[in-house]
């Protein structure tokens, strides 16, 4: 008897307790034919697929975070660089934090919708470019941009995107300034050049941020009007606590 398992349903892949739409599983669909090259459509009278697929499947996932991953280790490997060399000649480091993410199969599937990627790997691969993210905290809004101007100037790395919304901040108040890069990783065979968005911003705008993060999504993007002004008006006071800062900082300057 040959080993079988149910077609991919939300149920079996999604974190997410809610019943999947059909937009949803069509994209499942699509993703799981692209990397496996099984046609779940043919699987739909028993709802059974070869166990073999599925572990085909897991291998396949496992290897198409695995590029976004080195990505974010190089990426990490050369902001630890720069932050040490700052502090070794310097005595400061204009990095405060930096934290990574990977994005999630539920979140990019999400973005497929959303976006109307066509829901196979190689689209996937080419139009979702932060499926690799790190996020780089600074205690001045100067010392984001001087961040950035240094990771850009590195030769290995290719700027494709610039999104500055420390200058023009969303409607909202969110502020941070957003790159997207490739970044070269060395494999036995080949090279990828994987995208990565980096995220640089200051304290006061991550604080904002992730308040913001988690209450857009404990109201499941509903969020009541009266909250979304008391956030807007929480982010001109974070935009006016940097500018306090950095006139702080321009004072104690002037004194050395
Ligand atoms: P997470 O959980 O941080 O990964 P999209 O990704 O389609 O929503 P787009 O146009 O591709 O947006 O890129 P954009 O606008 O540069 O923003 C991408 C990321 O920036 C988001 O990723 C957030 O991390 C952050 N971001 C953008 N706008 C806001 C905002 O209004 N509030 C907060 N808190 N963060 C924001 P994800 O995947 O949505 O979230």
């Amino acid at each position: 008897m040959t080993d079988t398992a149910a077609v991919p349903t939300a149920t079996a892949t999604a974190a997410s307790a809610t019943t999947p739409s059909s937009a949803d599983l069509e994209v499942y669909r699509g993703l799981f034919q692209s990397m496996t090259g099984y046609d779940a459509s043919a699987a739909a009278e028993d709802g059974q697929v070869p166990l073999q697929v599925i572990k085909n499947l897991q291998k396949r996932v496992a290897a198409f975070h695995l590029s976004y991953k080195f990505a974010i280790d190089e990426l990490t490997t050369k902001i630890e660089i720069l932050q040490e060399e700052f502090e070794h000649t310097h005595d400061y480091s204009p990095i405060e934090h930096v934290r990574t993410r990977l994005k999630s199969m539920d979140s990019i599937i999400e973005k497929v919708q959303r976006t109307g990627t066509a829901p196979d790997v190689d689209s996937v691969r080419a139009r979702i470019r932060d499926i690799a993210g790190v996020r780089i905290t600074c205690a001045f809004v100067a010392d984001a941009y001087w961040v950035a101007d240094m990771l850009m100037a590195q030769s290995d790395l290719e700027v494709l995107e610039i999104r500055d919304y420390i200058s023009h901040p969303k409607p909202n108040g969110y502020q941070s300034l957003h790159l997207i890069v490739t970044v070269p990783v060395f494999l036995s065979d080949r090279t990828e050049l994987v995208p990565v968005e980096i995220q640089l911003r200051t304290i006061a705008m991550d604080f904002w941020a992730s308040l913001e993060h988690k209450i857009y999504y404990k109201y499941d993007r509903e969020v009541p009007g009266a909250l979304v002004a008391e956030l807007t008006e929480a982010a001109d006071a974070a935009r006016a606590l940097d500018a306090k800062m950095a006139r702080l900082r321009d004072q104690i300057r002037a004194l050395d």
